[in-house]
């Protein structure tokens, strides 16, 4: 059994997206953040970075979502982390891509206009915002032309890649950032979207949601 510790943001979603669609059995608890309960002692027991998300697994803990999800999908043994060199430096290579560039700015962006009003963390930068929004539209175009020619990310099969994609750019319309201009990002998404993995995690974390933000 796995144990994810964790809040509702797109660093745990990741993580949660990707264990639902692998099928383990693991179970959730919720770390609030916006009560600051990463920096109990018990949870410092677990991780020294003091933040979500965290794996609990045979006794072991383990931090960093990108480390966490392959770790299962390793365990699982599963296809949708390809045994195959090249095929998993794939998988890989678009996981880091999402997470360093447009996961990266529209995850600014929901920090931006999202959390801080939220959580009481200040102003929204408005500066800020709209470097981000140039930044993610430019790297969106490469996913769109990647995409010209297939219908998933990696060997025209579904990959967990695609989980952790959906985290990143399911911000998007929580920001009011248009993805209109990338038709065949949208389709894409659309499919991952559909996938039952994707409503059951959002059923999930929902409750926690509406207890942090409201309904
Ligand atoms: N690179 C880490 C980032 C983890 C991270 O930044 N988590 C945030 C929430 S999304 C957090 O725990 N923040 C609380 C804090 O820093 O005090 C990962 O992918 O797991």
């Amino acid at each position: 059994m796995f144990v994810l510790h964790g809040f509702f943001t797109q660093n745990t979603l990741k993580t949660l997206y990707v264990l639902e669609q692998l099928g383990v059995d693991y179970k959730f608890r919720f770390v609030d953040l916006t009560k600051g309960e990463n920096r109990s002692e018990a949870f410092r027991a677990m991780t020294p970075v003091g933040k979500v998300p965290v794996l609990e697994h045979d006794g072991a803990c383990l931090f960093e979502s990108g480390a966490i999800c392959r770790y299962v999908a390793g365990v699982a043994q599963s296809p949708l982390y390809p045994a195959d060199k090249l095929d998993r430096a794939r998988v890989d290579q678009w996981m880091t891509f999402f997470t360093c560039h447009p996961g990266r700015w529209l995850t600014d962006l929901y920090f931006e206009k999202i959390m801080k009003p939220a959580a009481g963390l200040g102003e929204t930068n408005t500066d800020r915002c709209e470097e981000s929004e140039r930044f993610a539209t430019a790297q969106l175009k490469a996913v769109e032309r990647h995409l010209e020619s297939r219908n998933w990310l990696v060997n025209e099969t579904l990959s967990i890649a695609e989980p952790w994609a959906l985290a990143y750019l399911e911000q998007a319309p929580q920001v009011g950032f248009d993805l209109a201009a990338y038709p065949r990002l949208q389709a894409w998404y659309a499919r991952i979207e559909e996938l039952p993995a994707v409503a059951r995690v959002r059923a999930r974390v929902r409750p926690f949601v509406e207890s942090v933000l409201g309904g």
